[in-house]
């Protein structure tokens, strides 16, 4: 407790947080509806949050449109110098950080400084990135014409962020936004401000130390709510939303009707498949990893293991040994690689699908037990569960946000493992293990994996921040982070330049008078 309280001092946050911060000021005026935030990790209440009302967030609307004007004209390198000095305060509290995000999520301490330096890589990126944003330039079919595209400044990017990832996934689109000139609204998870809080902190100093106005990067504390006045405000052009597919269809539906841009990044249902000639001493690591890193609440988190019946008494055979060894605990503890899941709640979902999977059919090998005793009195520390199971069945196809792994047999060729691994609604991540080029291009050609992400011999958690992180179907079709994912966060403009003497048409139309 005395470290978290030192984390706490360092970071900034105090018994009672306010319920926005539009960068430096921080506010909350309802102050009627009052958070506490409880730690999965041991029960302890942390602090305690304000809930922003309508009002607030009328507020911070207005000191974002108010910066927006000020910071699409600062050149985009200049924005990118803001976005690198960013990322060194990050590299400076990385430590700190990587606790509290470990100590209010869940996820272990090791999970929690890698999420802290994909928020430094991004930055990284962004700021080479701040001077390309580039687009084409065309040849004109009109004598003494040229074109050429550019990109601008978009406007408010409201960015939605999930509890797993509970400042990664911000920072992939605060950053990019920052130099794309937008200026930025986050709600983050309610079940994880506390890190939101301490982030805003940490870019103060920068804000700060730079003169910056109010406004550039904002955050606002709230409930569903405010997220609904987020969809359906067209005062923020693009909104990122990243969670359940349930809830990217109600945020899509909403921004579509105000044809507003929605990038979402919702569930995955993702496969690995393990042919005749995998490298299993390889792929176990990647599976294990995939499967009960961050106690399997990951969207990349491997769901479903699809194995070649020829290996596939082998590979159960060395997954249970693994599995009844994990060590589960404090997700502090250097030695445990499995922390607690993030509330109650999802500890019933964990049982009722587990429950739901043997109705239909489905053999528990090991786990889905809910662990008691000395450490594990908050209730919210389990087993990670092997299940034997089709991929037919509804269990199966949904995404339990849960250590639970499938494993299907496959036989025959792979056109048959693929099959069963884009037979779900969801598309995000994918891995093959084979050591066959044959087999492992059929997987990453058209015919192959339909995921957004498509791996060879790696799992399908962990993904890099330089290429782009999304998927498709019900994952919602958005991408994050790097490649040219920046293009979404700007809004686009073909210009046409005529330095001849004459106004020719287009199309060879006449049109003489
Ligand atoms: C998420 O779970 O929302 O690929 C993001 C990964 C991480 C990001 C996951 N880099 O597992």
């Amino acid at each position: 407790q005395l470290i978290v309280e030192e984390i706490k001092t360092t970071l900034g946050i105090k018994a009672t947080n306010p319920a926005f911060s539009t960068g430096l000021v921080w506010g909350g005026t309802g102050n009627v509806n009052t958070k506490t935030i409880y730690s999965p990790v041991d029960g302890q209440a942390i602090a305690a949050v304000n809930l922003a009302t309508p009002d607030d967030y009328e507020q911070v609307i207005k000191t974002a449109e108010q910066a927006f004007i000020q910071w699409r004209q600062v050149p985009a390198p200049k924005r990118g110098d803001i976005v690198r000095q960013i990322g060194n305060k990050l590299r400076q509290y990385k430590e700190p950080l990587g606790k509290l995000v470990s100590y209010e999520m869940g996820k272990i301490y090791q999970e929690g400084l890698g999420e802290v330096q994909e928020m430094i890589d991004i930055c990284d990126f962004a700021v080479g990135l701040s001077r390309q944003l580039h687009g084409f330039t065309m040849h004109s079919e009109r004598p003494g014409h040229r074109m050429y595209e550019q990109y601008h400044a978009l406007g408010i990017v409201g960015i939605i962020s999930a509890f797993n990832f509970p400042v990664a996934v911000w920072s992939w689109n605060a950053m990019l936004a920052a130099v794309c000139g937008d200026v930025c609204i986050w709600k983050p998870s309610e079940k994880t401000p506390l890190t939101a809080i301490a982030c805003q902190h940490i870019l103060k100093e920068v804000l700060v130390e730079n003169n910056l106005p109010e406004g550039i990067f904002n955050v606002i504390i709230g409930d569903a709510e405010i997220g609904a006045l987020m969809a359906a405000d067209s005062r923020i052009p693009l909104l990122s939303a990243t969670g359940s597919t349930r809830m990217g269809k109600k945020v899509g539906a909403a921004v579509g009707a105000r044809l507003g841009r929605a990038l979402l990044e919702l569930g995955g249902n993702n496969a690995i498949i393990l042919t005749e000639n995998a490298n299993l001493d390889m792929a176990l690591r990647a599976v294990v990893f995939g499967a009960v890193g961050t106690c399997g609440q990951r969207c990349t988190t491997t769901r479903r293991l699809i194995v070649h019946d020829s290996i596939y008494d082998e590979v159960k055979e060395r997954l249970l040994k693994i599995y009844s060894n994990l060590p589960i605990g404090n997700p502090l503890s250097d030695t445990v690689l499995v922390g607690p899941l993030i509330d109650k709640e999802a500890v019933e979902n964990f049982k009722k699908s587990l429950i739901a999977v043997q109705q239909e059919g489905g053999t528990l090998l090991i786990g889905g037990e809910v662990l008691t005793g000395e450490g594990y009195e908050t209730g919210t520390y389990v087993t990670p569960a092997l299940v034997e199971a089709q991929n037919t069945y509804r269990t199966v196809q949904e995404e339990t946000f849960a250590p639970i792994l499938y494993l299907i047999k496959y036989s025959g060729e792979l056109e048959n493992a693929i099959a069963l691994q884009n037979g779900v609604r969801q598309g995000l991540s994918s891995a093959i293990f084979s050591t066959n080029l044959g087999q492992t291009e059929v997987f990453l050609s058209a015919w192959g994996s339909d995921c957004g992400i498509a791996n060879v011999n790696i799992g399908t958690s962990g993904a890099e921040i330089g290429g782009a992180f999304g998927g498709e179907k019900d994952t919602g079709g958005g991408r994050e982070s790097g490649s040219d994912a920046w293009k979404v966060y700007m809004r686009r403009q073909t210009n046409t330049i005529n330095f001849s003497r004459e106004l020719p048409l287009a199309q060879g139309i006449k049109f003489d008078f």
